[in-house]
């Protein structure tokens, strides 16, 4: 690793377990609670591990809805049955990624689930084939858009049935915001332009001019093989060769985590300043009942009876005893402030250059 790269891989990491330790705290705002985890899972998911590869592999999701042909494509792609298939609807339950042996622990949370491969294309990307968009299987969905969410591109699959559904048109517009992203229109009937080019309309009226469109027609699929043939792919197959591993796409990912964190360090200051104030008065509220106490021993000397505590200034020291128990210690925001620096200062495009 990197001089460089290793010390920001370390520092990062700090900040990572630093986040960790602040969940008693931020969780008693849902906002602030929801930051954290924002800071903490980019980090922990999309930064750290990319850090941590000489050269990071580009991930690229397959996304879409079911039966789109998601799967299909990325097995045709592979020339290997990386996911399987099928008929029944939906098919892909888990994600499925393809990766060469060394970027494979790095990007892929599941061993089970990933094949290892020598094809060219795995030099610089690892692809997954996620579940779908849209059945009635809704872990399905949380689980495509968290793994499209770490991803650094795209690949949403549609078809001219398909591309008119909301959720299609909820999830572009999410994802291209912050990857390049490109829609395959795949299994379209054979010289029908009529769908492509209201895709595109679309695309350009929802402000996604960006996107890449490729069309794939519908292909006779011989049922043993189950590809697309090369001729078909060649579009997507360079769109994909073209794709390279994005120090912008870093810089995002870290422009998010300093945006979290410089809310939640707004928070935790005030945080600290209400505990620090409420210490200050149960201290004060302390001093009282103390005097309190003492006047009463004083007079009980006086009396020289053993008298016990009347029972209000008893209700005081017990209540002053609670709300000592429940006071916390401010939290020190050192630690916060320099992970905040060091996202701030990173430089992405030289971290792997020395
Ligand atoms: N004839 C034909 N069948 C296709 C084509 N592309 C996909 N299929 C078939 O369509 C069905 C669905 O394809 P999959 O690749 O499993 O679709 P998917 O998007 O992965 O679907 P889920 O896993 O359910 O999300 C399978 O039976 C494929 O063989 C095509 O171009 N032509
Ligand atoms: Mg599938």
């Amino acid at each position: 690793m990197s001089r460089r790269r290793s010390r920001l891989h370390n520092e990062l990491a700090l900040l990572a377990g630093e986040l960790e330790t602040l969940a008693p705290i931020t969780s008693e705002s849902l906002e602030i609670e929801a930051m954290r985890l924002v800071a903490l899972q980019t980090l922990r998911d999309f930064l750290l591990p990319r850090l941590a590869l000489s050269q990071p592999p580009v991930l690229v999701a397959l996304v879409g809805s079911t039966g789109a042909g998601k799967s299909t494509l990325l097995n045709s792609i592979a020339g290997e049955v990386i996911s399987p298939v099928g008929a029944l609807r939906p098919t892909t339950k888990v994600s499925r990624y393809w990766s060469s042996k060394d970027n494979a622990l790095s990007l892929t949370p599941n061993s089970n689930h990933v094949e290892i491969g020598t094809h060219p294309l795995l030099q610089t990307m690892v692809l997954v084939d996620t579940p779908d968009l849209d059945s009635d299987v809704v872990e399905h969905r949380t689980e495509a858009l968290a793994v499209a969410d770490r991803a650094d591109a795209i690949l949403f699959v549609t078809t001219a049935n398909r591309y008119g559904d909301a959720i299609v048109w909820t999830t572009l517009t999410s994802l291209a915001a912050n990857r390049p992203v490109a829609v395959v229109l795949n299994r379209t009937p054979s010289r029908a332009t009529g769908a492509r080019n209201d895709l595109q309309a679309r695309l350009r009226r929802a402000g996604l001019s960006d996107v890449s469109l490729f069309t794939i027609s519908e292909q006779r699929i011989e049922s043993a093989r189950q590809r697309l043939s090369p001729q078909a792919l060649q579009r997507v197959s360079a769109y994909l060769r073209g794709l390279s591993p994005t120090a912008a796409r870093l810089e995002r990912a870290a422009e998010t985590i300093v945006d979290a964190l410089t809310g939640l360090l707004d928070w935790l200051g005030g945080w600290n300043q209400e505990q620090t104030a409420r210490a200050a008065a149960i201290e004060a509220k302390a001093r009282r009942v103390q005097a309190e106490v003492d006047q009463f021993s004083l007079k009980r000397r006086r009396w020289r009876r053993d008298r016990p505590l009347p029972p209000e200034i008893e209700a005081r020291v017990d209540n002053l005893a609670e709300e000592r128990v429940s006071i916390r210690q401010p939290v020190p925001l050192d630690r916060l402030r320099h992970g905040w620096q060091v996202l701030v200062d990173a430089d992405f495009d030289g971290t792997w250059s020395d």
